[in-house]
């Protein structure tokens, strides 16, 4: 059904779960938790320039409040408001290295993992960053959840999305109906329908890499660069490189216009065999989204995203996400099935 665009996201969560008569309220009483820390996280970045200005110190602002690191602040926003909220049994985040426990008593039938402030090098440039979050029913049956309620592959997912602060806030998410986009107003604090049902472009002409991770990565990849970057007007390369560096921002931009974001293995850094990007609260809920606008994740060697069953919390994972025939092209080329 086609809503009318302008509705707030509070009534289009509303109506979601009005047409699952099973649906007891708790997963739009999740979302609307997660929406309330959004705002407060959107209002810190909208100050970060003057906070620098205003906390000369470092430790102090105006108000003689201590001035945290903006990641740090968004991780304990989302935090401390989800651990009361009665949705959630266990937490995870990129800043915390241990599940986080809720409240004794608050505990609910969902789990969160969420990465806090993503793209935290561009935090102080005044680039585009965002918050990501996934959410999945509980595997245990009650009480204080634990590390395998988290532990759940992408497929199994009930909702997943971001927060993109960027020339205006937007919450992108999808509860496996579609993908929907809703832009903050903040005259009036309230996030708006305005991309409806969004697809992803089937093709594009972009793509989005570190480049200059060029000779740490593995010839198939390096062929496939290459590739993009050829001239042929039948084909109509070269493809135009877009790189922001925050995942969100990237991701973002490909959903809209169409392209494709690679994060693959590379030889950098021995600690990192498997790129950069985590799989819980990175690509598995991209991943997910990306699907539901019609696109395609896999790794580099071509493993579907949603099948992987993670071992660890925070485990990495190589990720091609993007226009699904992009997805295809890069698939065949990386596995070697190009030659
Ligand atoms: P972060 O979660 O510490 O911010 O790191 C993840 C970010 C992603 O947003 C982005 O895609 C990637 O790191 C960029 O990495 P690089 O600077 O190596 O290109
Ligand atoms: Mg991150």
């Amino acid at each position: 059904m086609k809503r009318p665009l302008g509705i707030t996201v509070h009534r289009q969560i509303m109506e979601s779960q009005l047409l699952h008569r099973q649906a007891t309220g708790e997963l739009s009483g999740l979302l609307t938790e997660l929406i309330v820390a959004a705002k407060i996280i959107s209002a810190e970045v909208n100050m970060a320039g003057l906070a620098d200005v205003i906390g000369v110190s470092g430790k102090t602002n105006i108000q003689g409040e201590e001035v945290q690191k903006l990641d740090e602040f968004s991780n304990n926003t989302i935090k401390r408001r989800m651990a009361r909220s009665g949705y959630i049994c266990v937490m995870t985040s990129e800043e915390e290295d241990d599940i986080i426990p809720v409240k004794e008593g608050f505990e609910g039938k969902y789990t969160l993992a969420f990465d806090p402030l993503d793209g935290s090098s561009n935090i102080d440039v005044n680039v585009s960053i965002g918050t990501i979050f996934s959410i999945h029913r509980r595997l245990s049956p009650s009480g204080q959840g634990d590390i395998n309620d988290l532990l759940q592959p992408g497929s199994e997912l009930v909702a997943a999305g971001y927060m993109i602060y960027g020339s205006s806030t937007m919450l992108v998410y999808s509860t496996g109906e579609g993908v929907h986009g809703f832009t903050l107003d903040p005259s009036v604090g309230e996030f708006f329908l305005s991309h409806e049902s969004i697809l992803m472009p089937e093709q594009s002409k972009y793509f989005s890499v570190n480049e200059g991770n060029y000779n740490y990565w593995k010839p198939e990849m390096r062929n496939y660069v290459d590739y993009l970057k050829a001239i042929d007007q039948e084909s109509g390369r070269p493809y135009s490189l877009r790189y922001i560096g925050s995942l969100v921002a990237d991701f973002h931009r490909n959903l809209i216009a169409g392209g494709i974001f690679l994060y693959p293995c590379d030889t950098k850094n021995k600690c990192k065999p498997y790129g950069k990007l985590r799989l819980l609260y990175e690509a598995s809920p991209m991943a997910f989204l990306a699907e539901q606008a019609g696109g395609l994740a896999v790794t580099d060697d071509g493993t579907r995203i949603l099948d992987i069953k993670p071992t660890e919390l925070h485990q990495r994972v190589p990720l091609v996400i993007g226009s699904r025939s992009e997805v295809e092209m890069a698939q065949q080329f990386l596995t070697g099935c190009n030659s």
